[in-house]
């Protein structure tokens, strides 16, 4: 079976997207416009009847949900070197994982996805408020907490970082902040992730330079 992954511009699924690339396994990026509703179709929904991205299929079987596509792509390929082995290592990389897909990214759809919360139109503008003000919350957490740290989980590069770069992406879009004035340890990390090679030619890939010019 060939390797493949699903992805929308921008969406989380560049985090996959980026560890596929890292890896250097041979794949097909297989562009779904979100926009389009490519997701929704019958065919996509047979495949991944939840309707979302990113889907990777590899190895036989299809996988669904950025935590267990990052964690199974780690542990796959070890000697790219980007699941630590154990300890307190790897339970850092995957609180991170965790963080990542059940409060950052939840918040942030509250703003942009309001009515898979409620069919209550009337109720978006406060939720999509206060989902934006949630997402700014996790920035200034995860800010604080990359302080002084060269690379999420530790001393070396991690999935968790590719995880963490969708989120900087999607605050340096909403345009609201200097994120080297409001965020100087995230953009500090930012700047080391950027120049891997591996997430610029995702980024370009992808055709998301705005979010990730500094
Ligand atoms: N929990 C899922 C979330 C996946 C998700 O919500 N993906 C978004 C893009 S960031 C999506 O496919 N949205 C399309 C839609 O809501 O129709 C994961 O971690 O993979």
């Amino acid at each position: 079976m060939t390797t493949a992954l699903y992805f929308g511009p921008g969406a989380c699924s560049m985090a996959p997207h980026i560890v596929l690339n890292e890896i250097g396994v041979d794949y097909e990026p297989r562009k779904t416009n979100l926009a389009e509703k490519a997701q929704l179709t019958p065919e996509y929904l047979a495949m991944n009847p939840k309707g979302r991205v990113p889907v990777l299929l590899a190895d036989g079987f299809v996988l669904t949900e950025v935590p267990a596509i990052l964690t199974y792509l780690g542990q796959r390929y070890p000697q790219a070197n980007l699941l630590p082995a154990g300890g307190e290592p790897l339970a850092r990389c995957l609180e991170w994982l965790a963080y990542c897909s059940s409060t950052v990214h939840p918040s942030y759809a509250h703003l942009r996805r309001p009515e898979r919360y409620s069919d209550d139109q009337a109720a978006y503008p406060k939720m999509q408020e206060k989902g934006e003000a949630s997402f700014i919350d996790c920035i200034g957490f995860i800010d604080r907490k990359l302080e002084g740290k060269q690379f999420a989980a530790g001393d070396v590069y991690s999935v968790a970082d590719a995880y963490l770069l969708v989120f900087f992406g999607w605050a340096n879009g909403l345009k609201k902040f200097d994120m080297a004035a409001a965020y100087p340890h995230y953009t500090a990390w930012a700047k080391r992730v950027l120049a891997r090679p591996a997430v610029q030619k995702v980024i370009a890939l992808e055709g998301t330079q705005a979010r990730y010019t500094l």
